[in-house]
């Protein structure tokens, strides 16, 4: 059995926005809506823009009958304007395999807004890769082979090469049961995906026991690749934590820095979680409590950072803090 973790606690360094309440949830959706989380977030040709994801009707044991990807824009990373229509539904994809789009992610490369996303087929999960110059249409430039999720892309060329983070689900190698850990690959071209390498190990984590993975895209500074990511813990002593009759899963937003020329190379990391559930949308109210799955951070001119996150699979928050105190969390390894 995992190891059990204590109480875990938000950093100092983090500040909750808006009170502590939620950014965006589906009182601001002008369509149907439910559960509005795990967004990525970007700025793109002056505005913000928001990517969520959007889970809706509800069967009352623990799965919705429709997900959808919608979009929303602001002017100061605060206030949003949600698009009148989804952005991205199942029946786009026109492909019958797909059963599920979620968990967009999204990067700016050389002026183009490139979207990573999960998608659940009938024969597995796979992560897409999409550009788009206009938000009305997309171009799917590759889909991994199974089962893989929670793919991020880094803002620039490496060496040449596009850089991705990574979480594929090793089942038979990992004694059959959540174990999963963060990749890297690169590419010449964002659709053939190469040169695979183990980053981080969960074992590295010392507040996660049971899987971790990528969170937003990496941002540039000058000390290194500033990187948020998700820890998992499992707890089976946990019981109701939300609408099913049990969920015993705690989702964490972890930090860490990795090496500008060569991002294969973990330079520091926070032993701590960075955020943790703590607040009423992310312990008590909700689809499942407990989960913070960070999304996109947003670099500011003054070095302030936003971190949007999804809060308990329901609503996304927001919360700030300031680059240099992220930077001093992340100690050598
Ligand atoms: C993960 C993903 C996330 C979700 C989390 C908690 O496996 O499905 O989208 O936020 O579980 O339910």
């Amino acid at each position: 059995m995992a190891k059990m973790l204590p109480e875990l606690k938000s950093s100092g360094v983090i500040t909750r926005c808006n009170g502590g309440k939620p950014v965006l949830s589906k009182k601001d959706i002008p369509y149907e809506a439910e559960c509005i989380f795990n967004a990525g977030v970007t700025k793109y040709q002056g505005k913000y823009v928001m990517a969520f994801r959007n889970d809706y009707r509800y069967d009352g044991i623990g799965a919705f009958g429709k997900c959808v990807i919608g979009l929303a824009f602001s002017q100061d990373g605060m206030h949003w304007e949600v698009q009148e229509k989804p952005f991205i539904k199942v029946e786009d994809m026109k492909d019958p395999e797909i059963t599920r789009v979620y968990d967009p992610r999204l990067t700016v490369i050389e002026d183009r807004c490139y979207l990573c996303f999960a998608v659940d087929t009938r024969h597995g999960l796979r992560g897409g890769i999409a550009v788009t110059d206009d938000f009305q249409t997309i171009e799917i430039l590759s889909m991994t082979v199974p089962d893989n999720r929670n793919m991020v892309l880094f803002p620039e060329k490496i060496d040449g090469k596009y850089v991705r983070l990574e979480r594929p689900f090793p089942v038979y190698s990992r004694g059959g049961k959540d174990r999963f850990d963060i990749w890297i690959s690169k590419s010449p071209d964002l659709k053939y995906w190469g040169e695979s390498e183990l980053l981080m190990g969960v074992e590295d984590v010392p507040f996660a026991n049971d899987k971790i993975g990528p969170g937003a895209p990496p941002v540039r500074t000058e000390q290194g690749w500033l990187v948020l990511f998700h820890t998992v813990d499992l707890d089976r002593t946990r019981g109701k934590n939300g609408w099913e009759e049990c969920w015993q899963k705690r989702y964490c937003a972890g930090v860490a820095l990795l090496d500008l020329k060569d991002p294969t190379r973990i330079i520091g990391m926070s032993r701590e979680p960075l955020i943790a559930p703590e607040t009423e949308y992310e312990v008590e109210e909700g689809f499942r409590t407990n989960v913070i799955f960070p999304g996109g951070v947003v670099l500011e001119e003054d070095g302030t950072v936003k971190i949007y996150y999804g809060a308990s699979d329901t609503v996304e928050c927001l919360a700030t803090a300031k680059l240099k105190d992220l930077l001093a969390l992340c100690r050598p390894v």
